[in-house]
């Protein structure tokens, strides 16, 4: 957007007048996927998001500090907020109240309120309004001059012009609504999955109350699941959570929350003794996955200060190491928040902040407050700068490791490792590799494969874990390697020292983990993902990353032969063939790849017509860190009760 651009915006007034009508909410009943990202569970949740989003904008103007989110019984969801209520007065231009405006029509959402840091276009800021499009019903009540008003809706079409229905003496938005069943392919919520994102958003958000309660099922004492996020302290608590699991060699986070060149910046810095860095940022409440200008001031302002505190008090001299930009972010795990009027989102999944003007103030907010933190703490000061230096030559010993990797033969000049049995297409769109436990069952899956466009390579036993092992250690590791060369990912592209992977040259489209349907199955699939999830994210992002599933069993009753994936279909095969009765059919448990054949593992597994693949997804990026760092690393007790609550494979193996 141009400067000219800028200043017509600014001085134009968005009176109710000033709302475009700019489509139909048919648009989005015919190309919902286009407004809210997907139709299945994405989706799904997306409209909470939608509608929660509405009142924090109200939150962030000071008129609201307490937001109610309720799964009702029915799977209908209720977000009630104490603001000033949406404004319910005549609209001229489109002759009917403001409210009905807000809910009928597309893009009417927060023009009203110029001040606020509402997100255009992307995935979020459609407003309420696509919500209502994509319900089958929705109620919208407003709390206001000692009033409520109300209406409904269906489809997003109103049933009655907006009415009084009572008195009341607070004030607020309420909004119910019931997903459209024959829009959404998935239509049940997740608790867990709206508890995370109020998390976050609580966290964003300091001050701000917001609680979740599921009406859908009571505990043993009969209550319903409920939990209120509230943070008074914000990122500064957020950084905490996130790292909990990690250990510390310093207590303190360092901590900013302050205003540059009329942009508001809030970061929170605490270092680990791990070697991964992770930075998690955010634009007007919105994860910024791929990054942008908020990140790379943070990045350049942590690495200059640094870099001048270390060398102002003569540290690097008795070192002798040359630093990189990396060595500083080594166990550093970071949040930054920030609030931007006109965002511009690019890349890949319209999460990366394009905005220049940010850059400065991040990195001047940033370079100020961690200096004067430097200055104030020497002790610690000095443990970074030790990290720091650390690190430096860690990364200096990876060069030398992958220097030697790619001196041995099989890998120069773009070889393939030795174990991998290649397909013959070379298009990555068609192209699909199977990572497989095991010399054995990696045999048979070189067998029962369809040539053409599955590759197969075996894993030996356990792979590293990359949550507790320095960055050399991997590229030491064969088995990661190996990982690395065939999908042809490439480390220090644009940057020799960088530790951002490139996968510009990705060669298969489809990764597949593919393990025994047991605890050490399922523990290998997990350290796989990490690897993926430390090393090069962006294929999980991209949702190149899958797990197969092989069936649990094999049912079989005279020449009727069936593959069951659950306990549920096998009791079915034993209901309609063995009249109910076990006896009468015989069951062979599937204990691991290795004891199908090449066809039987083809059929059920590997083959695109039958088999089931999971797609790994990440749903929320923080909570991902902090689930990761838990179950990797060194701490069990919460290891233990995580498992536990969500055991899957250990039922079976009990
Ligand atoms: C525009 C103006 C005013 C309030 C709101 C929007 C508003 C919108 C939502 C959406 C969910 N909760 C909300 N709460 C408030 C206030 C106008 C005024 O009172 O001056």
């Amino acid at each position: 957007m141009t400067e000219e651009q800028i200043q017509s915006n600014n001085s134009e007034s968005y009176s109710a007048e000033n709302i475009q009508v700019l489509e139909g909410l048919e648009a989005v009943r015919k190309r919902p996927a286009m407004y809210i990202g997907d139709i299945s569970f994405k989706g799904l949740h997306h409209l909470v998001y939608e509608v929660v989003d509405n009142s924090i904008d109200e939150a962030l103007a000071g008129c609201c500090d307490h937001i109610e989110v309720t799964i009702n019984e029915d799977n209908s969801i209720t977000v009630q907020d104490n603001g000033r209520g949406i404004p319910v007065d005549y609209h001229e231009k489109e002759k009917k109240s403001a409210l009905e405006v807000v809910m009928t029509v597309l893009h009417a959402g927060g023009k009203f309120d110029k001040g606020s840091y509402k997100v255009s276009g992307g995935l979020h800021g459609v407003g309420v309004s696509c919500v209502n499009a994509l319900s089958t019903h929705m109620t919208t009540q407003i709390f206001r001059n000692g009033k409520i008003y109300q209406q409904e809706y269906e489809c997003g079409h109103p049933l009655y012009s907006v009415k009084e229905v009572g008195t009341t003496d607070i004030t607020g938005t309420r909004q119910q609504f019931w997903p459209d069943d024959t829009i959404f392919t998935e239509t049940v919520y997740s608790y867990d999955t709206l508890a995370t994102r109020m998390r976050e958003l609580a966290y964003l958000n300091a001050g701000l109350k917001i609680s979740l309660t599921d009406l859908r099922e009571k505990d043993e004492e009969g209550n319903f699941r409920s939990e209120v996020f509230h943070s008074l302290e914000g990122l500064k608590e957020f950084v905490r959570y996130v790292d909990s699991s990690r250990e510390h060699f310093m207590n303190d986070v360092i901590y900013i929350n302050t205003e540059k060149q009329g942009t508001p910046v809030e970061v929170a810095i605490m270092y680990n003794t791990s070697y991964n860095e992770n930075i998690h940022s955010y634009v007007n409440n919105i994860n910024t996955i791929e990054g942008g200008t908020h990140l790379a001031g943070f990045r350049r302002a942590l690495t200059r200060t640094l870099k001048k505190y270390a060398e102002d008090n003569k540290m690097m001299e008795k070192a002798k190491v040359e630093t990189a930009g990396d060595d500083f972010r080594e166990g550093l795990t970071a949040v930054i928040s920030i609030k931007v009027a006109e965002p511009q989102f690019e890349g890949q999944t319209k999460t990366k902040l394009g905005n220049n003007e940010v850059m400065g103030a991040v990195d001047q907010a940033v370079g100020e407050a961690l200096s004067y933190y430097l200055e104030e703490h020497p002790k610690e000061a000095k443990m970074i700068v030790d990290k720091v230096i650390l690190a430096a030559q860690a990364r200096i010993a990876v060069r030398k490791a992958r220097e030697s990797v790619q001196r041995k033969s099989p890998m120069s000049g773009g070889g393939m490792p030795g174990k991998l049995a290649d397909c013959s297409s070379k298009d990555p769109e068609e192209c699909e590799l199977f990572l497989v436990e095991g010399d054995s069952a990696g045999g048979s899956a070189k067998q029962g494969r369809n040539r053409a466009f599955q590759a197969i390579l075996p894993l030996r036993g356990k792979i590293l874990n990359v949550e507790k092992a320095m960055w050399h250690k991997a590229f030491e590791s064969d088995e990661v390697n190996n990982i690395i060369q065939a999908l042809g990912i490439r480390f220090g592209v644009d940057n020799e020292d960088s530790k951002e992977a490139n996968i510009d040259k990705l060669r298969y489209k489809k990764v597949i983990i593919m393990t025994d349907a047991d605890v050490d199955g399922s523990h290998i699939d997990t350290l796989i993902m990490t690897l993926f999830f430390r090393y090069f994210p962006q294929v999980i992002q991209q949702g190149y990353l899958y797990i197969a599933t092989p069936p649990l069993y094999l049912c079989t009753k005279g020449k009727v032969k069936e593959y069951c994936w659950t306990e549920q279909q096998r009791q079915k095969f034993i209901d309609v063939y063995g009249g109910g009765s076990e006896n009468a059919i015989h069951t062979q448990r599937y204990k691991g790849l290795g004891e199908m054949n090449p066809e039987q593992l083809w059929e059920t597994t590997m083959n695109p017509e039958n088999r089931m693949l999971k797609q790994v997804h990440l749903e929320n990026a923080a909570e991902a860190d902090y689930i990761f760092s838990m179950l990797m690393g060194e701490d069990v007790g919460p290891r233990r009760d995580f498992i536990e609550k969500n055991a899957t494979y250990a039922n079976i193996d009990a």
